[in-house]
């Protein structure tokens, strides 16, 4: 990256749909199943070890967190990892709802960058995301995690399957090598410009 690499400073903590609606700043989202890599991904972006926690309990992310790029003055939220499969009926469609509202409500989110894990054929709740997105016109930005875990056949297989689905390009991405963290801030300084669209 020619210029320096922004930092990601944790600016507050959004416990209910009020509070999510509240921002009034462009903002970008982070979503994806639970266990996708997402705090790790969020770690490696700002290359710091400790500040999303890093869970070996997956699901335990109920609330969303807001992390102010600076200097660039535009936010990435954190939204919580859907899909665990050890949620009670509640929690999911609570989650459900919250992150439904968030996306159809915020005016001011950019784009929806969706992480995927490398090693996974793409899944349902995954695809459904998607389609909902589309539904509301926000361009979505795919991301392959966990990259070193897969063999460079794989990666382009995956990144083939995910392309024929949407129309942008996936990134790959490792937090355990930093493997596309600088494409991955590019393409999030992009999005909250504006300049991805569906
Ligand atoms: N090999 C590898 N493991 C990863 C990577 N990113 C995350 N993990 C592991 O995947 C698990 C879930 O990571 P976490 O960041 O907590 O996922 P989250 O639930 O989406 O926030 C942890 O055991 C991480 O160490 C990666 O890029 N490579
Ligand atoms: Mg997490």
């Amino acid at each position: 990256m020619k210029d320096k690499t922004p930092e990601l400073i944790l600016e507050g903590t959004a416990y209910t749909i009020d509070q999510l609606l509240e921002r009034q700043e462009t903002q970008v989202a982070l979503a994806g199943r639970s266990n996708v890599g997402k705090s790790s991904l969020i770690n490696a972006l700002a290359g710091r070890k400790k500040l999303a926690k890093v869970s070996a309990t997956p699901g335990k992310t109920r609330s969303v967190n807001f992390y102010r790029v600076d200097p660039l003055d535009f936010y990435v939220v954190d939204l919580p990892g859907y899909g665990y499969a050890r949620a009670s009926h509640d929690e999911r469609r609570k989650w459900a709802k919250l992150l439904e509202y968030y996306l159809t409500k915020s005016s001011n989110l950019k784009a929806l960058a969706l992480l995927l894990d490398c090693r996974l054929p793409p899944q349902k709740l995954d695809l459904e995301l998607i389609c909902f997105a589309r539904s509301c016109s926000l361009p979505v930005l795919p991301v392959l995690t966990k990259a070193d875990k897969c063999k460079q056949r794989e990666r382009v297989a995956r990144q083939n399957e995910w392309q024929s689905l949407l129309s942008n390009q996936p990134i790959l991405t490792s937090s355990n090598t930093r493997m596309g963290i600088d494409a991955f801030w590019r393409a999030l300084i992009k999005a909250a410009d504006g300049e991805i669209v569906e």
